[in-house]
């Protein structure tokens, strides 16, 4: 009767703990396993050569002659991206879809004669080659003059449904914080943008900096915290509004789960400048980024801006392509073997562990190897809050690192260890581990 009692009182306990953990809606654990999104600006600034129109661009300069959305997003999907998020209308108000709202749009533009629709070809392109696709529509805008009375919100809006609404399914609405110093006061009508997302495009996520389900990570060089919780505290937070340090971390006590996005450039600006050409990002740098990023728990959102043609240039392809590459000869050979459960690319099967319940995996004879994946099972929250990993000398058990969050993919690299057994063990949990993943690799030896 007794522990009849007890057991019935633990497995309350443990009920409400995992009750009360946030756990990832269903949109939100569609989005995570997406790895690496891409950024697409492009706007007016890829002809005037800035980073910030203000809005009294002409779109007659807008003429991108070749542009070729396919040649983008196969580059892309050759890259092994999942999702491209275009700049449907940047803060110089200029609109890459001929808007009914405005005049301020391709249609009023040379290029195919004020016929065009970027959007559309994008949105085409990705459903061709299996993309997800996603807008970004800045609130701040620097053209419309309705800016900064509250009849903008209805022109933001209207401008909202006409993505949301003609373009087929939409995976992302980007909602960026940024406003200039010298620009007006607006109240935007966020709590009526993110309903009308949810009523047109029920499956789509939506970033700002603070959610409502996507985060931004704090900052543009492609850095996650070391340790990064899905969850944060929304309270008292708002586009524009949030300090980078704690997005950047996210928080062990967070009530809402609001995992974190780290977009950042495969070159130094967000459009494209032809001085850049010789700045983009190597393959390699790119794949540091990816640990950076995806392998603390976030997604890897990289822009990669099309030129005054309206295509890719040379030496963003190439990189692309040489990312890919290194990251499929690092991942390919998996040493853990005999744990079909953590080695299945499956989230839904997992091994349960408890904090200092140790898991010895035997690699069968002596292997060579310097990076380590882990995943936790987030479709039941995020519980690991630190660990450590170990090889066998052949005397005793020798730290190879200890980390802190997993999450969705922790990834670890280190020097070189050969050994022919490793142990895992979770230090500090908020509840039983689920874990998902386990993969032990040697990296391809053109990473960093
Ligand atoms: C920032 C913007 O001001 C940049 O131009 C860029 O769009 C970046 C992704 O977000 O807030």
């Amino acid at each position: 009767m007794r522990s009849f009692f007890l057991s019935g009182l633990a497995a309350l306990v443990t009920a409400t703990l995992t009750y009360s953990q946030p756990k990832p809606s269903p949109r939100q654990l569609a989005w995570q396993p997406l790895e690496t999104t891409a950024f697409l600006h492009f706007t007016v600034n890829t002809y005037t050569d800035k980073e910030w129109g203000d809005g009294t661009e002409s779109p007659s300069i807008f003429n991108p002659t070749k542009l070729d959305a396919r040649q983008w997003i196969k580059s892309l999907k050759d890259a092994g991206f999942k999702m491209a998020i275009i700049t449907a209308k940047h803060h110089d108000g200029f609109c890459l879809w001929p808007s009914k709202m405005t005049e301020h749009s391709v249609k009023n533009s040379p290029w195919k004669n004020g016929k065009g629709d970027v959007v559309k070809e994008v949105a085409d392109a990705c459903r061709e080659f299996g993309l997800k696709f996603g807008v970004y529509l800045s609130p701040w805008d620097r053209h419309e003059p309705r800016y900064g009375t509250a009849s903008y919100n209805d022109y933001y809006k209207s401008q909202l449904r006409e993505l949301l609404t003609n373009y087929g399914p939409i995976s992302e609405v980007w909602f960026d914080g940024a406003k200039g110093e010298n620009a007006k006061d607006m109240t935007y009508d966020f709590e009526g943008y993110w309903a009308l997302v949810r009523e047109l495009q029920p499956g789509a996520v939506m970033f700002s900096d603070a959610g409502p389900d996507v985060r931004w990570v704090g900052n543009e060089a492609g850095n996650a915290g070391e340790t990064c919780w899905s969850t944060i505290n929304t309270e008292g937070l708002a586009p524009g509004k949030a300090d980078s340090k704690y997005l950047n971390r996210g928080d062990a006590t967070g009530k809402q789960w609001v995992p974190a996005e780290t977009d950042v450039s495969i070159r130094p600006g967000w459009f494209y400048h032809a001085a850049e050409d010789a700045k983009v990002r190597s393959g390699k740098n790119l794949v540091n980024l990816y640990y950076q990023s995806v392998g603390r728990n976030s997604l890897l959102l990289l822009n990669v801006p099309p030129n005054r043609e309206g295509l890719f240039s040379e030496p963003d392809i190439a990189s692309l392509k040489e990312f890919r590459s290194i990251l499929d000869e690092t991942f390919k050979n998996n040493l853990v073997t005999r744990q079909p459960k953590l080695t299945d690319k499956q989230l839904a099967t997992f091994t349960t562990l408890s904090a200092n319940q140790p898991l010895t995996l035997d690699l069968g004879t002596e292997q060579s190897f310097d990076r380590i994946s882990i995943q936790e099972n987030i479709a039941n929250g995020q519980h690991v809050a630190s660990g450590r990993v170990e090889y066998w000398d052949g005397a005793g058990w020798k730290t190879i690192q200890t980390f802190t969050t997993v999450g969705y993919k922790r990834l670890l690299r280190f020097p070189d260890v050969k050994s022919s057994r490793i142990r895992l063990t979770m230090t500090n949990a908020n509840g039983p581990v689920q874990l998902a993943e386990l993969g032990v690799y040697k990296a391809s030896g053109r990473e960093e």
